[in-house]
């Protein structure tokens, strides 16, 4: 077993892994910018070594000053935590060539699931359903109108080397396909300096339903469930559940669904953990989407459901250990929530809202798990992803969960800055999430939290540049290949802060 592990990340997920760690008594090693110098993950490490100035280009996202704090320091494995190096198959192979153990998936395995069009392609050859579509990037305009033409509109342009949503459009009629295919390829190029997009038919109203697995170096293969994380606002997940409210009733879906989960990390050449994520349709028809090759942020409500400390797993997994679950030997028990507080404004189209944590008060008791990087009397960074702290609960049903975050969501004081709580309160109280209802048109349609009527500040100027800086920061940690694509985020930026300014979310 490793003696000490280097954990190359930040935040909450760093203080999660040093915790673990700790439990199986591995020496931590943690690394920080100088916007970190005083967080808690470097305080809560048994040893800290700095490595940069704040923007994760000068310090998070170093592979090589952080194999040297690897070297000098004696760590025998680095664990990438998620965004930031985790999905960056140069980092793997950096650290193999460095002789130290990356605790995750082969390079390979990154490399190929990072194309999507690649991976939509290993997929259908290994019999895991995919949404129709141009088996790889469409060549033009013309090749993407055929398609659709074929199968039928509503379409959906993809970027082939994109992910999450960036380089994404929607077209529903021929008409505007010609205008669309030119966006979602600028998207695409300055995003991923890759024009390549492809084209897929539109899955309507669909929700976001996906498996974590496990698998060790010899090639045993285990599924934890399923998550429904289909609350998401511009394609970032806001609150993740598991059972799904929608697969829970339906055993046999959920048996195939985990099923196509297996065959899909056995067809990508898994090992460690990792997450297959499906669109699935009103009938419960499932499509695979992408395959995450790392730890997600929302990985708690299955270790709350199934008793397993993921990170453990993937340690053991790393030191070349063979899975400790037969195939299906998980029990699983109750339902969990979590939900995802940021240091943002609602009121104000969940600007981010940066800044010193005046007060805070956790909330603790039965069934609550707190995960947070955040502490009283600490400022939020603003080179970074301003979540403060993921709010999970687990209770023996749906019902039960949320009444319990309900109750924690009361207990839970932040003061000094703008946070989400108020919005979950909302959120946990609106009767059609309540009743399981919650495709991914929620969040965008009736529900809303003033962000539509409540003004924004005058200094326009002033709040769209910070605006963009953060959302360009944040989106280094989320998804560390979309670094590249800070020019768009900044782009993006202010055309979402003007649609905002137009009185209304933009989807
Ligand atoms: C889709 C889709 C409909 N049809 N693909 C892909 C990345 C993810 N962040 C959003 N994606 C979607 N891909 C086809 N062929 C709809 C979405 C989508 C979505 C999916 C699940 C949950 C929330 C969503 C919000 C907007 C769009």
């Amino acid at each position: 077993m490793f003696r000490k592990i280097l954990i190359a990340n930040r935040g909450e997920i760093a203080v999660r892994v040093i915790r673990t760690c700790r439990e199986m008594g591995i020496r931590t090693i943690a690394v920080y910018s100088e916007a970190d110098r005083t967080a808690k993950h470097v305080r809560v490490a048994d040893e800290a070594f700095a490595i940069g100035a704040a923007p994760a280009t000068e310090s998070y996202l170093r592979i090589e000053r952080i194999l040297d704090v690897a070297r000098r320091a004696g760590a025998e494995a680095i664990h990438p935590g998620y965004g930031f190096l985790s999905e960056n198959p140069d980092f793997a192979e950096a650290c193999a060539r460095g002789g130290i153990k990356f605790i995750g998936p082969p390079a390979q395995a990154i490399r190929s699931m990072g194309i999507k069009t690649r991976a939509r392609e290993i997929m259908a050859a290994a019999g895991v359903p995919v949404v129709p579509g141009t088996p790889s990037a469409a060549r033009d305009v013309e090749e993407a109108a055929a398609f659709a033409n074929k199968t039928g509109y509503p379409v959906m342009l993809k970027a082939a080397a994109g992910g999450g949503g960036k380089g994404m459009r929607l077209v529903e009629s021929p008409k505007d396909i010609a205008g669309a295919w030119a966006q979602a390829q600028g998207e695409a190029r300055q995003a991923f300096g890759d024009d390549a997009v492809y084209v897929e038919k539109a899955i309507l109203r669909p929700r976001h339903v996906e498996v974590q697995v496990l698998a060790d170096e010899g090639g045993n293969f285990v599924h934890l469930g399923e998550r429904e994380c289909s609350l998401q606002r511009r394609h970032q997940k806001i609150l993740e559940e598991t059972p799904s409210p929608l697969v829970e009733g339906n055993p046999r879906v959920r048996r195939d669904l985990c099923r196509a989960a297996i065959k899909a990390a056995r067809a990508a050449g898994y090992a460690n953990a990792g997450t297959v994520e499906f669109l699935m349709d009103a009938e419960c028809r499932f499509y695979f989407l992408e395959m995450n090759t790392r730890l997600q942020v929302e990985h708690p409500v299955t270790e709350l459901v199934t008793g397993i400390d993921l990170v453990k797993e993937q340690i053991l997994i790393a030191a070349g250990k063979k899975l400790r679950f037969a195939p299906d030997g998980i029990r699983f028990s109750g339902h969990a929530m979590e939900c995802r507080v940021y240091a943002e404004d609602p009121r104000a189209g969940f600007l981010p809202s940066p800044g010193r944590i005046a007060r805070l008060a956790l909330p603790e008791g039965p069934g609550i798990r707190v995960d947070s990087g955040a502490e009283e009397g600490w400022t939020v960074p603003l080179e970074y992803d301003p979540l403060i702290a993921k709010l999970c609960a687990w209770a023996p049903t749906r019902d039960e969960v949320i009444a319990r975050l309900r109750r924690a969501l009361q207990e839970f004081v932040v003061g000094g800055i703008a946070t989400t709580l108020g919005f979950f309160k909302q959120l946990l109280e609106d009767p059609r999430f309540q009743a399981g209802d919650i495709d991914t048109g929620l969040l965008e349609q009736g529900f809303s939290m003033g962000t539509v009527k409540t003004a924004l500040p005058r200094d326009e100027a002033r709040l769209a540049a910070m605006l963009a800086a953060v959302q360009a920061s944040r989106d280094s940690q989320r998804n560390a290949s979309e670094l590249r694509g800070q020019r768009a985020s900044r782009w993006k930026a202010h055309a979402r802060l003007s649609i905002a300014g137009h009185g209304g979310p933009s989807r």
